[in-house]
């Protein structure tokens, strides 16, 4: 069993590097994460988590909405950042709770302009892919898990490479900057019911995000 099988490291806050990936194993503690659902909770109630499907029509397992100045999109026109949610309202501000984590784990020199919110029920992943929707590459993007723990899969930035896998567990922020920004990334599957965070079970993650 290696460091990264272990499904127990929240006791032990740790930072990890793995192919690039910078992982803050339990940065958030319980109450922050609790605190940060409550400003989730705002978040979906004035913006919905909806199903996108692929520019191919095949709908996406995990459920989407997006807070800040742009959220990602996709249908049948493509995937894009859009200024408006698919019902036509603007996006809500991204709380102040995960503004906080972008200052203190970047540094900010410039703050986020969308925080992607990922929702993954019973089942649902993410094929391995890389965020190349950007405008400018230099600039890290972060993400924070909540809710039950997740097997991420990494590559490098070609298409079959060899990968690797890490779990990542409620509270864990990992940041992803240099020739990490551009690696190949997925989600295999989630634990469910592995958490108590979430009263229904699943997995929040934000994915925080320099557009322009
Ligand atoms: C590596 N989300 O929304 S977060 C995505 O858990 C996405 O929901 C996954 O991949 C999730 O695009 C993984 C970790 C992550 C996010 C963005 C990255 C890894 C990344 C951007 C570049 C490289
Ligand atoms: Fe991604």
């Amino acid at each position: 069993m290696s460091l990264f099988d272990d499904p127990s490291h929240n006791d032990r806050p740790a930072t990890v590097l793995v192919r690039g990936f910078v992982l803050h194993q339990g940065w958030l503690d319980r109450p922050a994460q609790e605190a940060m659902v409550a400003d989730l909770r705002a978040v979906i109630a004035a913006a919905p988590l909806f199903s996108p499907v692929t520019p191919w029509g095949k709908p996406m397992s995990v459920r989407m909405t997006s807070a800040g100045k742009y959220g990602w999109v996709s249908d049948r026109r493509g995937y894009r950042y859009a200024a408006n949610h698919p019902a036509g309202t603007p996006w809500p501000p991204i709380p102040e709770s995960v503004l906080s984590v972008w200052r203190d784990v970047v540094g900010a020199v410039r703050l986020p302009e969308c925080c992607l919110v990922n929702f993954y029920g019973e089942g649902a992943r993410m094929g391995l892919h890389q965020d190349r929707d950007e405008a400018d590459f230099g600039q890290p993007v972060l993400s924070i898990s909540l809710g039950d723990r997740a097997r991420f899969r990494m590559g490098g930035t070609e298409r079959g490479g060899p990968t690797e896998s890490v779990w990542l567990q409620s509270g864990d922020v990992m940041v992803m900057g240099g020739p990490a920004r551009l690696a190949y990334h997925g989600i295999d599957r989630i634990d469910f019911g592995t958490s108590d965070l979430l009263p229904r079970g699943g997995r929040i993650n934000l994915t925080l995000r320099v557009v322009d």
